[in-house]
């Protein structure tokens, strides 16, 4: 049985997931929720509702960081994780965890802000101060190598491609500006020219910039 990936286009979540198969040329069916996500019938299937959601055989998981983590044990070239020392190991998590902790929450906040008829301005300015507070706490907390925890693609580089995409198209959407510290943006700048890398985005963007204009259309309309 193929392995399936619930998903819908918009999500980073979803995106982050989709580099994860990529990167190890996983073959996989990718479906919608069945009557969207947070439907009775797609909580049949997975029983938090919430995408992504991964069916494998016997195994249902959702929570993107899970799946990202069984998949490589289950496919284990490339190795996301190829430090054995268990500081190593939690370094990875750690640099993983203040993504979905710490920096795409402050994104996802302004989600309800990008049409104009939504957006409250002050809103706007503490989320994008919060956005930016907290990457100068992870520029603080690392010297990319030049990917974020050395010289190979980890599990702590993932979930941050689809979020830093997502991140410079709604600063254009609210008349921000995405801007990361140095040692960030030269990261930023290698990591999305990674093949597989470059190819999720390259699918991944259409999807994010029709969102946003059918968010504007809202607001204009
Ligand atoms: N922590 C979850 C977050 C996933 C998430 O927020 N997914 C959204 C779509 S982008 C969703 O399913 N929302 C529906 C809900 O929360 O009920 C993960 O990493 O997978």
């Amino acid at each position: 049985m193929p392995t399936t990936l619930y998903a819908v286009p918009v999500s980073n979540f979803c995106a982050t997931v989709r580099l994860v198969l990529r990167l190890k040329e996983v073959a996989y069916d990718e479906k919608p929720p069945p009557d969207g996500y947070g439907s009775a019938a797609y909580k049949a299937v997975v029983p938090t509702g919430t995408v992504p959601g991964l069916v494998d055989g016997d195994v249902v998981l959702s929570e993107s960081s899970v799946i990202v983590e069984y998949l490589d044990a289950r496919y284990p070239v490339p190795s996301l994780r190829p430090v054995r020392a268990p500081a190593e190991r939690a370094r990875l998590r750690w640099l993983a965890r203040l993504h979905d902790g710490r920096i795409e929450p402050p994104l996802r906040a302004l989600f309800g802000h990008v049409d104009p008829a939504g957006r409250d301005p002050a809103v706007v300015e503490a989320e994008w101060r919060r956005l930016e507070t907290r990457l100068a706490e992870l520029a603080a907390a690392v010297a990319p190598a030049p990917f974020l925890a050395g010289d190979r693609l980890t599990l702590a580089d993932v979930p941050y491609p689809a979020t830093l995409l997502l991140g410079e198209r709604m600063a254009a959407a609210l008349g921000r500006e995405l801007a990361l510290p140095p040692a960030l943006a030269a990261w930023w700048r290698h990591l999305r020219a990674q093949p597989p890398v470059a190819a999720m985005l390259a699918d991944y963007a259409p999807a994010v910039d029709a969102w946003l204009d059918a968010e504007r259309a809202e607001g204009g309309g």
